[in-house]
């Protein structure tokens, strides 16, 4: 779940904020989290903002899809890379690195067709974008009988590119969505990524001490979430597992909440456990008599959840006693 943070900060203030709040910096894995992202931000706020791609000293070698470094089985001519560019091509079967700015055609891989090759030449990062818009990206090769469907083609733009970037949770994921300029080797003192206030909002390089908001990923930490447990009992003449009646009784305790001062702004709900009952049997040996037809159990499965935005009051006041019996409460989390 991302955050937007309409605060600005420099990049390191926005990861330390991040990590106590929540649980780090944004991290974007593919084109379903860049929409996310994007519809993440305040629709007032047209300026950039900090995610969390930071540059690292070293590069290496990794594939557009992001989901793997290079592979074992490198198909490199002997020779290269020989360090006169950034992206990858493949000339009869082999591996060569060239300028991101050369034009190519290209290899496209789709989820439901496979390799699509496009002879319209393109710079590196352009063929991304379609293959990107198109199809699904710039193709992976991952064994030699892949790169055999390519040994007969003239050059072609891979997926291969040399990265030297790095996510703040140090995860080894290599989705990048940079603009088309992105990222410059001219800009060497702007090592930390934002999301560009460009329209495409694809992203770019700021100087790290830029101050900026930022988007986080991560449960709120602020937010406390309280879990009750109910016992109730029926007699034998309901199901308590019925949807129908477990609104209606949630409907019930939050009216009665609300009369004791709970805020609106707070929410129930019943807490399902593993096989999606809310209501469990209780065990004979903890059943208190053949009465009970339903009713909670298991040691921490509690069955309401309560998010409130603050505090719940720490002992729940009411003049009706019905209620009280039947909640525990257990600590209040952050
Ligand atoms: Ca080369």
């Amino acid at each position: 779940m991302y955050q937007f943070m309409n605060q600005s900060m420099t990049w390191l203030d926005a990861q330390r904020y991040c990590r106590a709040r929540f649980t780090d910096l944004a991290v974007v894995m593919t084109m379903n989290d860049v929409r996310r992202l994007v519809t993440t931000v305040d629709p007032g706020y047209n300026g950039s903002v900090w995610i969390g791609l930071r540059a690292v000293g070293v590069g290496r070698w990794v594939w557009s899809m992001g989901d793997s470094t290079i592979s074992q089985d490198s198909m490199w001519n002997p020779g290269e890379p020989s360090g006169d560019g950034e992206c990858v091509r493949s000339f009869n079967g082999s591996w060569y690195d060239e300028s991101c700015s050369t034009v190519l055609p290209f290899v496209c891989f789709n989820d439901s067709t496979g390799f699509v090759i496009n002879n319209t030449a393109m710079t590196w990062r352009d063929a991304q974008s379609y293959c990107r818009q198109q199809h699904t990206d710039l193709a992976s090769i991952s064994s030699p009988e892949q790169q055999n469907l390519l040994s007969n083609e003239s050059s072609l733009w891979i997926g291969l590119f040399l990265d030297s970037w790095v996510w703040s949770n140090q995860w080894s994921y290599f989705f990048r969505y940079w603009e088309a300029d992105q990222p410059s080797l001219s800009l060497v003192s702007s090592n930390c990524a934002g999301m560009s206030a460009t329209d495409s909002r694809k992203w770019a390089q700021y100087s790290c001490d830029l101050k900026q908001p930022f988007i986080c990923y991560g449960d709120d930490k602020l937010i406390k979430k309280q879990i009750v447990r109910v016992k109730l009992s029926c007699n034998g003449k309901c199901t308590l597992n019925d949807p129908s009646l477990q609104t209606t009784i949630l409907n019930e305790i939050i009216k009665k909440l609300k009369s004791m001062g709970l805020e609106s702004d707070r929410k129930l709900s019943w807490r399902k456990e593993q096989d999606g009952d809310v209501f469990h049997q209780e065990r004979k040996s903890r059943a208190s008599s053949n009465t009970v037809c339903n009713s909670v159990t298991g040691r921490n499965e509690p069955l309401l959840n309560v998010p409130p935005q603050g505090a719940y009051p720490e002992t729940p006041q009411t003049d009706n006693k019905q209620w009280e019996p039947l909640m525990q409460q257990s600590q209040p989390s952050g």
